[in-house]
């Protein structure tokens, strides 16, 4: 029997240059820019508007501590954010009583097929986190479909086109065995089958060891889909939040490439390191520049701001290259 060609014993072939660049202006959104009373904003799903500018939906944190949704519009994706006046999607619990206690980090998918952007975000129910599904042409008015994937799960997107004539969503259930990546198809992005398991958490001392899930949603590249995703180690002072890269086939999503050993991103500046929640960087959205290379990617840091890091899609795939293990995928009966 072969066994998987994980990189165990000896370190990593790590080459230590960052892949993700921070900006210096960050973080470029805080509570003190919000237009009404706020306790915190972080975890945003990101797009660029068709005039080319960059529309974040950001997770809002009352001081309640429930979550609502608010978009912020910014010509150059950095500064001079127009912030909508009041909440611009919040929950509706009595049409929808599974977002009682508030919607989370969004992302956002803009779906040529049917020229709109479709939201995915986390209803907090009173079972736990379900996944959520609305969709918009302008992020003023939304057509909500209500919960697609039951409690506990989260960390959702749908890939932006169809996959064998069925949409694709991956999202992260959790099981009594840990917390994976799992792929599910619809016909009509209403009925949900085919569950397949995609990304498995590793075991042990790994930084992304027993909870992973999807960050941003997959960046379709030649040569296949690129996926940020993050792993949460648990330690005896707390969550740490950190980033990695995976690589999956085209057409077969489910099939995991190649994924890298290390993190790629972790907790480091102050605003990172110091909030909320220490430790977090938690990306929901990122654009593409015309370029079709640099990425900017927007993450939340400390449960407290939203900050901007920029990568390339080259750079990206070359670290995989080098710095990757071929997964093997778990058989479902191991789950
Ligand atoms: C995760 C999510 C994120 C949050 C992170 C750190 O489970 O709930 O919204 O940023 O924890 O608190």
């Amino acid at each position: 029997m072969t066994m998987p060609t994980q990189n165990i014993i000896s370190p990593p072939n790590t080459r230590f240059e960052p892949l993700l660049l921070r900006h210096p202006a960050n973080p470029v959104l805080t509570s003190k820019d919000w237009p009404y009373s706020i306790n915190s904003v972080f975890n945003a799903g990101a797009t660029l508007l068709p005039d080319g500018t960059t529309l974040l939906l950001c997770r809002v944190e009352d001081r309640r501590g429930l979550s609502h949704l608010c978009a912020a519009r910014s010509a150059n994706g950095v500064d001079d954010w127009q912030i909508d006046s009041e909440p611009t999607l919040m929950p509706s619990p009595k049409e929808f009583p599974e977002e009682i206690w508030g919607i989370e980090d969004p992302r956002i998918t803009f779906v040529p097929e049917l020229q709109q952007y479709v939201v995915t975000y986390t209803s907090y129910s009173r079972g736990g986190p379900g996944v959520s599904l609305a969709l918009t042409k302008d992020f003023r008015t939304f057509e909500r479909y209500g919960v697609i994937m039951p409690p506990d799960d989260k960390d959702s997107a749908l890939l932006p086109r169809r996959i064998n004539g069925y949409w694709a969503l991956i999202h992260r259930p959790m099981t009594t065995l840990g917390s994976h990546m799992w792929i599910s198809y619809s016909p009509d992005l209403r009925h949900w089958g085919r569950h397949r398991l995609m990304l498995e958490a590793r075991r042990g001392a790994w930084w992304d060891a027993n909870k992973i899930g999807m960050s941003p949603p997959p960046i379709e590249t030649s040569r296949g889909w690129l996926v940020l995703y993050h792993g949460v180690r648990h330690t005896p002072s707390g969550c740490l939040y950190r980033l990695g890269v995976a690589l999956f086939e085209l057409e077969n999503p489910e099939k995991c490439l190649l994924r890298g050993d290390s993190w790629i991103f972790g907790p480091e500046a102050e605003y990172e390191r110091h909030g909320d929640v220490d430790d977090v960087v938690f990306p929901c959205g990122y654009t593409m520049d015309a370029d079709g290379d640099t990425l900017n990617i927007y993450y939340g840091a400390a449960d407290c701001a939203i900050a901007l890091a920029r990568a390339s899609v080259r750079s990206l795939l070359a670290w995989l290259d080098v710095n990757a293990t071929c997964e093997r995928r778990q058989r479902a009966h191991d789950l």
